[in-house]
């Protein structure tokens, strides 16, 4: 094949089946770059096999992320087709970000098509927490937000037991020829259709996926069965999770990948807890309360007086206090007024939970939300 033909196919469209971006070889810092070289290579091979592009090549052989320019509003438009679509939509939230996977427009995105909501990363919470709690909590959330899931799935997507648990769920909306697999960025989406594509087709790891978030790129179609294709699409970006303020060498301390460790505190008046760099809070009650923190095992909190807290904060910030924001940026506080049984959230990062009323004060980097909930587990 020579350079004229492989530009008319390219005209046409060919697409890296690791993440849907669009195959070009003309600027290596955009989406879908594959070195001209690369592409007469693939096309000179007799039986050329599925096409991936360069930033794919690398995340699966080096782990290494290229950062390429998102388009958010593109990720919409993907999105905004489905209403119009008769399809079946499968919505993933990932159980230690639940607040986070929230997508508030879901009802307007997916319309009137029936959603299935599978609960993902089940295997971060402890082995203790019992499954119809979390099909409770995610009922009332659902509801918040709008929208009626026709099932509830809790899955642990990278244990493998997924294909077995959603195919037979899906025998009812057999006549619905596109299943949407909708979600927040970094949820697990990819990761769930390759296992089901691995059950139908015995094909494994056809799309990319990774502990960076906004790993795919564009819709990708796959066949489940002569009728029925599944359809993968980039997860929604909320600039208000904490994993967009760090660097992504500072993730092992956000993104669990194991079963978290919760750790229970019981705290003074007047004491302080810093999460790594990232968040203060201080205890403001006037006798002892107890409180568990889920967050990574990896991230240390460190507790303090209040009192002392600054001083600490300003001489440890960085050192005993890690990770910190990637830029500076400045911290904003807010009080809240907890009580027993309910979680004090920082989107992204996790969540402690109160076993008494409480004051308190956090400190967060500015546009991270922190929210309270009814207890999680
Ligand atoms: N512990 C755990 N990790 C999971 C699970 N499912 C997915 N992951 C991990 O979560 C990360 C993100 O997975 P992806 O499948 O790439 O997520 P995605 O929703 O497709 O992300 P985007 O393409 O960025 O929107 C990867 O590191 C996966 O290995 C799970 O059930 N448990
Ligand atoms: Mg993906």
């Amino acid at each position: 094949m020579n350079e004229t033909e492989i530009n008319n196919i390219l005209e046409e469209g060919l697409y890296c089946i690791g993440c849907g971006a669009r195959i070009q070889y003309t600027n290596q810092n955009e989406a879908g770059y594959l070195p001209k070289s690369a592409l007469l290579k693939h096309f000179s091979d007799e039986e050329h096999s599925d096409l991936l592009c360069y930033r794919c090549f690398r995340l699966r052989n080096y782990n290494e992320i290229q950062p390429v320019e998102i388009n958010s509003s593109h990720f919409q438009t993907i999105l905004n087709q489905i209403s119009n679509t008769k399809s079946l939509v499968i919505y993933v939230l990932d159980l230690f970000d639940v607040e986070g996977s929230l997508i508030p427009g879901i009802s307007r995105l997916v319309g009137n098509n029936p959603i299935i909501l599978v609960g993902n990363k089940m295997d971060l919470l402890p082995k203790s927490v019992k499954e119809n709690k979390i099909i409770n909590f995610l009922n009332k959330k659902t509801r918040d937000i709008g929208i009626k899931p026709a099932e509830i799935i809790l899955t642990r997507a990278t244990k493998g037991d997924v294909a077995e648990q959603i195919i037979p769920k899906l025998n009812p909306y057999l006549s619905y020829k596109e299943i949407y697999v909708v979600g927040v960025t970094n949820v697990g989406k990819s990761t769930i259709i390759n296992q089901l594509v691995k059950y139908v087709s015995n094909q494994g790891n056809v799309i990319t996926t990774s502990r960076f978030p906004g790993t795919t790129l564009d819709k990708i179609e796959i066949p489940l069965s002569q009728e029925n294709k599944i359809i993968d699409t980039p997860g929604i970006i909320h600039d208000w999770q904490m994993t967009h303020y760090v660097d992504v060498k500072d993730f092992k301390y956000l993104l669990p990948n194991k079963e978290i460790k919760p750790q229970t505190f019981q705290l003074n008046p007047e004491q302080t807890i810093f999460v790594g760099g990232l968040a203060q809070i201080d205890f403001d009650n006037k006798e002892k309360i107890s409180v568990t923190a889920y967050f990574e095992n990896n991230l240390k909190l460190h507790r303090s007086k209040t009192q002392k807290a600054q001083e600490l904060f300003n001489n440890q910030f960085g050192k005993l206090l890690v990770p910190i924001p990637k830029e500076a940026v400045p911290y904003t506080s807010q009080k809240f007024n907890l009580k027993n049984n309910q979680d004090l959230v920082i989107a992204g990062l996790g969540w402690f939970s109160f076993n008494s009323d409480a004051m308190i004060t956090i400190k967060v980097p500015k546009g991270v939300k922190v929210l309270v909930r009814e207890a999680e587990i």
